[in-house]
């Protein structure tokens, strides 16, 4: 499809115009002015909450989500792209009669409320609210329609009041618990940093600072003890997209092995390690723990040794970036020992940053024969002479490409230094290994998950505040519900640096303990907001609950949504903490998974679409490659732009947004210029979902003309017949039968991506190619075909372009219907495709003359044997009169069951 037919004047018919828009002709149509006149409509009578539609009783639901925003109080493209997704999802949902709910609401705790209390010395509640007042704004603007009955914003306490009442659920539920865990530290500042809050070089964005790790005890949500579940139910996913998926269980990275047990010689501890490759157990050199691990104390510990590792693990404590900590083979050798199992060997045990605490048992059996990163580390620090390689390629490479100046890291088999396994098979080894170690009590088998537990406590003022009180004799005490929410006080005093500003609120901190009723303190950290953001798509079933987080029977009737839409830059942590919560919450018994979609396992979402960035147009100088701003172009030529400076065509590359590119688009700008059903269609048309949107202001245009073409066929329909009589296929005319079929088909393309594949792109393209039949057609205008071919073209389009939709209805109808809310576009059943319609009705025969193929005549498919009606169609056709003209035929031969005939003359 190519915007081409749209340049080309529109061939509507000038003598059926209706009288109001006789003049459109010449002048361009207002579509500011249309969109207006709607928009006041509108919200005088909502088409979708006013008349039959609105009758929700014995309607099935359906629950439309787009990703609630952070309430930055800008929109951005992104943004626009994944609402005008949503909605014209959930106008479609509508039209078809369901119950729909699509809500929008404000993921409106987190940093840079914060930070704007720092810069500019507004409270965070207050540039809270207003930037969420010109979001709001800013939807409306695209004509978005939320139920805003359903808003709500995670940072009031009518909403956290219940993120504070899940935390206790889960603190109940054993599921929430403190720890130490490490923090970045920023020693100028002294405090608290996110990770965003440090740049790549590792220093603090305020200070400048470089970071510290400092250990500080941390909140936990125990999302480990539901790894298999979350792992295992991702199979039932089918509408998910396979990538998000696999990045699920990649995260959640299920492990088995075995985990060995290494007694240490000079005390009766043991070591654990966990181990992927059990059958490379005569290969183990040496021991290595992480630098947390619970040996590392001065009293375990042999004196000559503990100094010299005790320091090596307080200065990892300063390094600033771990990772690279982590990817540094530096070690120290601890001075303890311990014992192979089945050599009896003593083999030493190092300490070092590349084995994570938080993985298997925070240890690991170092064979650096086998282990790329235990090959590195022996290497580095010199652990061992010889190397012990005890599992070989099955197959010895003729190139002799196997050697041993480099690990051997897949499996094989057993050399002869492997004991009694020698010359079995990895796999076979791996459990002739762990028999013999369960047997002999030093081994069991084990899984691991990658997964962690959620660290949610941030040392942050602008969050739910956990519910928590320490008391000195009662230690950790959950607020009592009935005390809930536990407010944020909202004066406070912001200076970036020194602890949070809640731990400076005296009289907030200082509290009864609630079981004694002594003086203590609350706790000042607050909740991370991936805490709010997991689970207000239940909250959305029933906002305006005060008993409870939402209701049972309400809950139950909506999820799990029918269809989540949102930036692929949440395929992680959001997804995967919203089902962890979903899944708690069902197993609280507070809400019934319906059997129908995802049974019994609270999986969340039904279907997902992941929807691809947009990427703004960029110009470079093709020189220098510098970022050239507007004021630096010379668009004359909008398709070739030039540096001003140069006169050289500049070099346009689609990319990631950003201030520093001079790419960024702001959305309101382009709907104030263009329309929004322009904007709105352009954006589903430019792109699948799921791809990335190259953003490109000067292709608008198109969509501008479609809508002209779209709102004068409207005009030129002037039948005042019930549109809904039809009359029977074979008493149409050829012209009404092609028609009728092309509407019937685009209505099946329209319905089915809209319903399952969510290409609008070829939606648009096929509604464009309907437009294009029907104004090419020569139907009378009064035909009921010709009708139902523009009334269906109009209410396909209205839930992607709403308000050219309702004028086109509008100016549709005038003449045969009562202009009542009833008869807004959306208060219309969607059309429906019939199969006997679709049937192609004629047949196109080959005819040949002596034997040469010389034309092809359309055939009605019920004369397809008739060979005298067919001879009787050639002759009249332009190319038959050529080639039969009057001369007699000798002979017809028919083949292909009369798709050709060949007449002899
Ligand atoms: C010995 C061995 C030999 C290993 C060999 C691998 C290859 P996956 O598969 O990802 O679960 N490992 C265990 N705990 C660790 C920790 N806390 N920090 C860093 N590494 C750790 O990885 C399991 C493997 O990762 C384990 O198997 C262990 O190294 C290492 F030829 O043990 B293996
Ligand atoms: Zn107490």
């Amino acid at each position: 499809m190519s915007f081409l037919r749209l340049t080309q004047p529109l061939p509507f018919r000038t003598t059926n115009l209706s009288y109001r828009y006789a003049s459109t002709q010449k002048t361009p149509i207002d579509f500011t002015k249309i969109e207006a006149k709607w928009r006041k409509r509108w919200t005088q009578t909502p088409p979708f909450r006013q008349g039959p539609n609105e009758n929700t009783i014995d309607k099935p639901n359906y629950y439309v989500l787009s990703m609630f925003p952070y309430p930055s109080g800008m929109l951005h493209m992104g943004h626009v792209r994944v609402y005008t997704i949503s909605d014209t999802i959930q106008r479609f949902r509508r039209m078809n009669g369901y119950n729909v709910l699509h809500p929008m609401g404000w993921d409106a705790f987190g940093l840079p409320a914060e930070n704007a209390a720092i810069e500019r010395g507004i409270l965070p509640a207050e540039w809270t609210v207003k930037n969420i007042a010109i979001m709001k704004e800013q939807m409306n603007k695209l004509m978005l329609d939320f139920d805003w009955s359903k808003e709500l914003a995670t940072c009031d306490p009518s909403y956290y009041r219940w993120t504070q009442y899940i935390f206790l659920e889960l603190y109940k539920a054993g599921l929430a618990y403190q720890r130490e865990a490490v923090v970045n530290w920023d020693p100028v500042d002294q405090t608290v940093l996110a990770n965003e809050q440090v740049d790549n070089e590792g220093r603090s964005w305020r200070s400048g600072a470089l970071v510290e790790r400092k250990k500080l005890k941390q909140w936990f949500f125990k999302v480990t003890e539901f790894a298999d579940d979350l792992l295992k139910d991702i199979d039932l996913l089918k509408n998910w997209p396979e990538r998000v998926k696999q990045m699920q269980r990649h995260w959640i990275g299920k492990s088995k092995g075995v985990e060995f047990k290494f007694p240490i010689v000079s005390n009766n501890n043991h070591l654990k390690v966990f181990t992927s490759r059990p059958d490379t157990i005569y290969g183990v050199q040496y021991l290595v723990i992480s630098p947390e691990h619970p040996l590392i104390n001065k009293d375990i510990l042999p004196a000559e040794h503990a100094e010299q590792t005790l320091s090596f693990v307080q200065d990892l404590e300063k390094v600033q970036n771990m990772e690279e900590a982590e990817q540094s083979k530096k070690g120290v050798f601890t001075g303890l020992y311990a014992t192979h199992p089945l050599t009896q060997e003593n083999i030493p045990i190092y300490v070092a940053p590349y084995v994570l605490s938080d993985y298997g048992t925070g240890a690991v059996m170092g064979v650096p024969a086998h282990d790329k990163r235990d090959w590195d580390f022996c290497r580095a620090n010199n652990v061992v002479d010889k190397v012990k390689f005890v599992v070989e390629p099955s197959i010895q490479p003729v190139d002799g490409s196997y050697s041993q100046d480099e690990p051997f890291t897949s499996q094989g088999i057993l050399t002869e230094l492997s004991g009694k396994y020698k010359g079995m098979k990895s796999k076979e080894a791996m459990k002739a290994v762990l028999k013999d170690a369960m047997q002999s009590g030093f081994g069991q088998p084990a899984t691991q998950y990658r997964l962690k537990d959620w660290l949610l406590s941030r040392q942050r003022y602008w969050g739910a505040p956990i519910p928590i009180i320490h008391c000195p004799s009662c230690k950790v005490v959950p607020v009592p519900q009935e005390d809930l929410p536990v407010t944020l006080p909202l004066n406070v005093e912001f200076t970036g640096r020194g602890t949070s500003p809640l731990t400076r609120m005296e009289d907030w901190v200082n509290c009864k303990c609630p079981k004694c009723q002594g003086p203590a303190k609350r706790e000042t950290d607050t909740m991370d907001t991936f805490v709010d953001s997991s689970w207000y798509f239940m909250r959305f079933t029933d906002p305006q609950n005060i008993t409870l987080p939402f209701d049972y029977d309400k809950a139950s009737s909506r999820l799990p949504v029918d269809i989540y839409i949102g930036g692929v830059e949440h395929a992680i942590l959001h997804l995967l903490y919203s089902r962890f919560l979903s899944k708690f919450m069902l197993k609280q018994g507070a809400y019934q998974s319906t059997p129908e979609t995802i049974p019994g396992n609270g999986e969340p979402f039904n279907v997902l679409l992941t929807q691809g960035m947009v990427h703004g147009r960029t110009l470079k100088d093709p020189e220098t490659h510098r970022f050239l701003k507007p004021e630096e172009v010379d668009f004359t030529d909008m398709a070739n732009p030039k540096v001003a400076s140069t006169g050289k065509k500049t070099l346009i590359s689609y990319e990631k947004m950003s201030k520093s590119k001079y790419n960024g688009v702001n959305p309101v700008d382009v709907v104030e210029e263009q329309g929004v059903d322009a904007t709105r269609l352009h954006i589903l048309y430019k792109a699948p979902p799921s791809e990335v949107l190259e953003w490109d202001d000067t292709s608008i245009v198109g969509m501008k003309r479609w809508l002209a073409k779209v709102l004068k066929l409207a005009q030129s329909c002037t039948s005042t017949q019930d549109p809904n009589t039809i009359p029977p296929l074979d008493t149409m005319t050829e012209m009404e039968r092609d028609i009728h079929r092309t509407t019937h088909q685009t209505i099946k393309q329209v319905t089915d991506a809209m319903t399952n594949t969510y290409s609008f792109n070829t939606a648009i393209s096929d509604l464009i190619k309907l437009s294009n039949s029907i104004s090419g057609s020569n139907v009378p205008t009064h035909s009921p075909v010709y009708q139902h071919a523009i009334r269906s073209l109009i209410i396909m389009i209205s839930p992607m372009a709403p308000s050219i939709a309702e004028e086109s209805w509008e100016v549709l109808t005038q003449s045969t219907e009562s202009s009542s809310i009833n008869n807004s576009v959306f208060q219309q059943a969607w059309p429906k495709w019939d199969a006997q319609a679709l049937v192609k009705d004629t047949v196109n025969c080959v005819i040949q003359v002596n034997g040469k193929t010389r034309l092809t005549v359309p055939i009605p498919a019920a004369l397809m044997t008739n060979v005298d009606k067919i001879e009787q169609l050639a002759r009249a056709s332009p190319q038959g009169q050529k080639w039969l003209g009057d001369r007699p035929i000798r002979k017809s031969i028919m083949a292909k069951n009369g798709a050709l005939v060949n007449f002899i003359l």
